[in-house]
């Protein structure tokens, strides 16, 4: 699959929206938006997303008169489930939402990339409600329980958790999931290595509570960049969302923390993880598909305000079983970063990067190459392997020759099984960074939160590239383009 970047094709795009109410509306103009009443917060809205999560080309959903919660306090989820949504969030024309625009755009955008700071407002729609003192009470927001056995209600699935490092005054923003532990509590699971952590665990190592934010509704780009991997420390997310966009992001200041919330944002928590204070987490169905226990004691966030547009939405993206919605969409953005930090670390001939949604964001990446000198194809693999775009988590790297369509696993199947030799083609690398909530690993194994990877070099082998038996592929890209293109229409 070919893919032509360029910065230009990617500057020449803006959102067309301020705010997640304009994005909806952009959204519904394409048919793409679900209204559900009457789900209950307790399973329905939980089984619905799970379900539209699983089918393609499903609906975003929008969820209001929820029982139990005052009309107009709304859910939305499954929000970039589909291509054309995600166009919408960055700005390309939905109608021309193929893998190869979206790749296209990631790529382009990354080469050139840069941020534009945030900047500060003095006055925005997010504070239409400030709750102070008695009346925080974070029960009034329809919060769901999003799988069967979670431990309550996560309110922070698409969260933007906001903390300033100390000694830099750089803000941060990452998503980790908010669970309610009571009217003016919920919990930050954030895992240590993540820059959240490691600002967080300052303030507390001094013994000083950590200022914070919870955004719990947004925009989706801020959400994206919330939670993708591979954005520097020291980067504040809003300054990359700016970038992205093309327009600073506005913020005004927290009350009680001074910390910025994003000024068009639905709904924030504002308020301090408190250090010696501790709640049990959990359990919660995560992205591996398996429920995770959670945490006898975890840390707390004080909420001493709620800022909360009126009609609030809450957004949500719950964990689950892969493909969710984050894989569909951060396959694109993630492949977009793997193949720039390949081209940056020196890897030459790259011709396609895909991070299937089926490994759900991080287990699986499959590169593809023209091959230039020998170890060309291992050279790729290593790098893919242990660049900070894949380093969290990626279990199998597979190389294929340039003419595999990277995006598509009955290709990269179809090369692994007529290319790949096990004792040649297969090997596996120890000790890589792993994850205490990896499910492949054994109970005492996983407290080590290391793992070992596998890579498949499934090109033809360099020093056979011009023998006569190395094999011609009776499938080209040109070849299949070209029959789409004049007969296409047979299969429609
Ligand atoms: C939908 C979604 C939920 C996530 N939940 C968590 C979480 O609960 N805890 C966590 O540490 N990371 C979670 N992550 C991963 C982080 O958001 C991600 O690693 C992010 O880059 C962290 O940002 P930071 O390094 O700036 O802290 C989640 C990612 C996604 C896509
Ligand atoms: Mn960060």
């Amino acid at each position: 699959m070919a893919v032509q970047a360029t910065a230009e094709l990617a500057r020449a795009t803006k959102p067309q929206w301020r705010d997640l109410r304009e994005w909806l509306q952009l959204v519904e103009a394409i048919g793409e938006l679900k209204t559900v009443r009457g789900a209950t917060s307790e399973a329905d809205i939980g089984a619905i997303t799970e379900m539209c999560e699983h089918a393609d080309q499903s609906p975003c959903l929008l969820f209001d008169d929820i029982p139990g919660f005052q009309r107009g306090f709304r859910v939305m989820s499954n929000g970039m489930g589909t291509r054309r949504r995600q166009a919408i969030t960055l700005g390309l024309d939905p109608a021309e939402a193929s893998h190869e625009r979206l790749l296209e755009f990631w790529r382009g955008l990354l080469r050139g990339f840069t941020p534009i700071p945030a900047v500060t407002v003095g006055q925005g729609p997010i504070q239409e409600n400030i709750l102070r003192g008695e009346d925080v009470d974070l029960g009034r927001l329809p919060a769901p329980i999003w799988h069967p056995l979670d431990g309550g209600r996560f309110i922070g699935t698409a969260s933007v958790n906001i903390v300033r490092d100390p000694d830099t005054g750089v803000v941060n923003a990452g998503t980790y999931r908010n669970q309610i532990f009571d009217r003016n509590s919920v919990g930050i699971r954030v895992a240590p290595p993540h820059h959240g952590g490691i600002i967080k665990e300052k303030y507390l190592k001094r013994g000083e509570p950590c200022p914070v934010v919870v955004v719990v509704g947004c925009d989706p780009l801020l959400f994206m960049a919330s939670c993708v991997e591979g954005i520097p420390f020291g980067l504040s997310e809003f300054d990359w969302a700016g970038g992205v966009r093309g327009r600073p992001i506005e913020m005004i200041q927290g009350e009680v923390t001074g910390l910025p919330i994003p000024a068009y944002a639905e709904i924030a928590l504002e308020g301090f993880v408190v250090p010696d204070e501790f709640h049990k987490e959990g359990p919660y169905g995560e992205w591996m598909g398996y429920y995770q226990d959670g945490y006898q004691r975890d840390q707390v966030v004080r909420v001493h305000r709620i800022y909360h547009r009126d009609n609030p939405v809450i957004l949500g993206c719950p964990q689950g079983k892969p493909p969710h919605e984050d894989n569909r969409f951060l396959a694109y953005l993630r492949s977009g970063m793997i193949w720039d930090q390949l081209e940056k670390a020196g890897v030459p001939g790259v011709v396609g990067v895909w991070s299937p949604p089926e490994g759900g964001n991080r287990l699986m990446t499959v590169v593809a190459i023209k091959q230039q000198y020998p170890g060309h194809a291992k050279q790729a693999a290593l790098i893919a392997s242990q660049c900070a775009g894949s380093v969290e988590m990626c279990r199998l790297v597979v190389v294929v020759d340039d003419y595999v369509d990277v995006t598509n696993l009955q290709d990269v199947m179809w090369a692994i099984l007529a290319r790949s030799d096990p004792a040649r083609d297969v090997e596996i690398i120890t000790r890589t960074k792993g994850s205490r909530i990896d499910i492949g690993m054994g109970p005492d194994e996983r407290e080590l939160k290391m793992m070992s990877r596998m890579i498949i070099d499934a090109t033809t082998p360099y020093e056979w590239l011009n023998h006569p038996l190395a094999g011609e592929p009776i499938c080209t890209p040109e070849r299949t383009r070209a029959t789409l293109e004049k007969w296409g229409w047979i299969l429609s």
